[in-house]
């Protein structure tokens, strides 16, 4: 059987003399792991060549990188941290136009699932310090590989039938987050101070986001092993 391609979206990074494209390869061993072909995807240049490329996947992962610009969502840029690149926004939103009219099953990762809520007309916290009462460390220091805070799951969601636990640890690389959740998902979990950490659009077969990286402690943490075999299986 051909091993199900996915398609990953990219960072596109604007530098004075050559623009780059930029991937972390965690993403790419994680889909091999998990039994599927990457393919990365640019989020610029031309629509036709988007469609092209998402018309060769079998499913979608959204990656993460710069913030959403928040125009995206009917603001300004409120904080100096806001880093965004309208470029690969614009890119990212033809993708899913593409990627869902194609009924591609869809996992979010980090900035994606921030990627996601906006597309379906949510907004955003534009910095989680400014804006949020918190003690928990959402932009974890080093080292990286291990777990930051909890994620408490809402029982009766897929996520919770999924790990059948009611409560597991997530990484955490992020300093925006969903304020408004955008109509037609629903929450799957949250940390504890209130920060949505999973989503999902119950009248989809698979279209979850995730604010956390699971592909960076899947050998580490069942639960983020266990997120990319249902996103596998759905594909
Ligand atoms: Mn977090």
């Amino acid at each position: 059987m051909k091993k199900p391609i996915i398609g990953l979206t990219t960072m596109y990074e604007l530098r004075d003399e050559n623009d780059r494209i930029i991937l972390n390869h965690s993403y790419l061993d994680t889909i091999r792991q998990f039994g599927g072909t990457p393919l990365i995807l640019p989020t610029e240049g031309k629509a036709e060549d988007l469609k092209a490329l998402v018309e060769l996947c079998d499913g979608l992962v959204l990656t993460g990188g710069a913030d959403v610009h928040p125009s995206r969502y009917g603001e300004q840029i409120r904080y100096e941290n806001v880093s965004t690149n309208p470029t690969q926004d614009a890119g990212e939103r033809l993708i899913c136009d593409y990627a869902l009219a194609q009924n591609l099953h869809i996992l979010g990762i980090c900035r994606g699932i921030q990627t996601m809520n906006v597309y379906f007309g949510g907004t955003l916290y534009q910095d989680i310090p400014s804006q949020i009462d918190t003690t928990v460390q959402h932009s974890m220091a080093p080292p990286k590989h291990r777990t930051e805070h909890e994620c408490i799951v809402v029982p009766g969601t897929p996520l919770h039938q999924l790990v059948g636990t009611d409560v597991f640890q997530v990484n955490s690389h992020h300093h925006q987050s969903i304020k408004d959740l955008a109509p037609g998902f629903e929450v799957m979990g949250r940390c504890g101070d209130g920060v949505i950490e999973a989503i999902y659009y119950p009248s989809k077969p698979f279209l979850w986001g995730v604010q956390w990286h699971p592909e960076r402690i899947w050998d580490i943490e069942p639960s983020s092993a266990q997120v990319f075999e249902a996103f596998m299986q759905a594909v």
